[in-house]
């Protein structure tokens, strides 16, 4: 099968971009399909560090060709900067880089509207990026975006300025001072005219010949299922859908072509932004994972919340995802704990015990049910293979997988590409 497909099971930074940079030498396409500048892909190697925020993780190999997906809304003022980024890597944009006509584009008065719908939220923000990913995909739906394909189009700037129009009403509503919207709108049209110098493609047409050429390709998702629009913690949740088939739609690929189903999780669990979080630690635990996993924002800074493993919720992923093979990520930053949690099962109000998730996770109160396993309690970052690996790690693996139902292909010990074992 031609395109497989790697997805975050749990709410976004399982370690996507560590993942798609070590397995890229296995395909000649990598692809994102959702998201945008709300993405952050974390990637080391050589001893460098870089994030990626729009541009597919295949970047860094010579031989990949790597597309923007029609489903992806691109702000051309951060893909000017990623660019600028990556120049001291000598990457050939021109040959390694395609972008749909499709994507819709963020303009500058999309991420105001995200600050000024935030600010109203008062307590019951949903932390988004200020990327202005929501109101993008809103116009998105409501049928008046900005694509990709229309800036070289005369008409370009007029269409701009009725929607930046429409936008400011709103922010007038708001009451959200835009005083600052002239110096964006500049930095946007020159950021517009270097996108222009850019491989635009029809995307769906591109991957569909590469697809009858018999090229293995890669679907690069972004965030992950739990921040899923139709499935997640619905509010708190991204714009898109950020599952399996999200690909096919925001790509243009049929569901016959998918192949395998890669799906990225942590040893443990993090969240970022607001919203439900039932495995969530507010304790010294919490502390030590943040500290030692560096669970901070790569787009935001922001510090992430941490917890144990939730496996109703992960069964819930990989149900909805159609999961061919798990990879569990940042194992090593387990090494500090003696005792180690996995729940299996959430505790109701009613005191019924359910492995399912509820309707409304933002309402229901839900207590935990943990399994404790006993913690290896040692470092193991410089292990290469399965075999030598603690007892107790292998249980917990082992544990996991069984009760999952599909078997754990990866293991990762630290950030770099070395630090990776594979399963099986
Ligand atoms: P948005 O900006 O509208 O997509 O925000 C809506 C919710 O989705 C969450 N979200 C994320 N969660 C984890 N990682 C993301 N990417 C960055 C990273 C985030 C960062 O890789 O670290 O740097 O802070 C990401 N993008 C969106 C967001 O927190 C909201 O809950
Ligand atoms: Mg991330």
């Amino acid at each position: 099968m031609a395109v497989d497909i790697l997805l975050g099971l749990q709410w976004g930074d399982e370690g996507k971009g560590k993942i798609v940079d070590f397995i890229a030498p296995r395909y000649q396409v990598v692809a994102r399909f959702q998201g945008g500048p709300n993405a952050g892909h974390t990637l080391e190697f050589d001893g460098i560090k870089h994030v990626l925020h729009q541009i597919p993780s295949g970047i860094f190999h010579d031989s990949i060709i790597n597309i923007i997906g029609n489903g992806v809304v691109l702000d051309a003022i951060i893909f000017k900067k990623e660019i600028d980024g990556l120049r001291k890597y000598n990457v050939n944009f021109n040959k390694n880089l395609f972008i749909s006509k499709k994507a819709q584009l963020i303009i500058p008065t999309h991420r105001l509207l995200d600050a000024a719908s935030e600010n109203s939220k008062g307590e019951k923000k949903i932390g988004s990026t200020l990327k202005g990913i929501g109101p993008t995909y809103q116009d998105k739906i409501a049928r008046q975006g900005l694509r990709v394909g229309d800036i070289i189009a005369s008409d370009f700037k007029a269409k701009y300025q009725k929607l930046r129009d429409a936008h400011k009403t709103i922010l007038d509503f708001y009451k959200f001072d835009y005083s600052n919207l002239e110096a964006l709108e500049n930095e946007f049209f020159e950021a517009i005219n270097h996108l222009k110098t850019f491989n635009f493609v029809d995307s769906e047409y591109f991957i569909n010949q590469l697809i009858a050429e018999k090229k293995t390709i890669l679907a690069e998702g972004a965030q992950g299922s739990l921040l899923d629009i139709d499935f997640g913690s619905y509010p708190f949740v991204t714009s898109s859908n950020t599952m399996a088939a999200g690909a096919c739609t925001g790509l243009g690929i049929a569901p016959s072509h998918v192949g395998e189903v890669l799906g990225i999780f942590k040893a443990y669990c993090t969240r970022v932004g607001g919203g439900p979080f039932p495995t969530e630690l507010d304790n010294e635990h919490g502390e030590t994972l943040r500290k030692q996993g560096n669970e901070f924002g790569s787009t935001t800074g922001r510090p992430r919340r941490c917890g144990w493993i939730d496996l109703p919720a992960l069964k819930y992923a990989i149900m909805l995802n159609g999961v061919t093979q798990l990879l569990m990520m940042k194992v090593d930053v387990l090494n500090a704990f003696d005792e180690i949690k996995v729940c299996t099962h959430y505790k109701l109000k009613d005191g019924s015990v359910v492995d399912t998730l509820p309707f409304d996770i933002v309402e229901t109160d839900i207590t935990p049910v943990y399994k404790t396993f006993k913690g290896w309690n040692k470092s193991i970052n410089d292990y290469s293979n399965s075999e030598n690996l603690p007892l107790e790690l292998n249980e917990y693996i082992q544990y996991i997988e069984s009760e999952l139902g599909v078997p754990v292909t990866l293991i990762s010990l630290g950030p770099d590409r070395k630090q990776t074992i594979l399963r099986n």
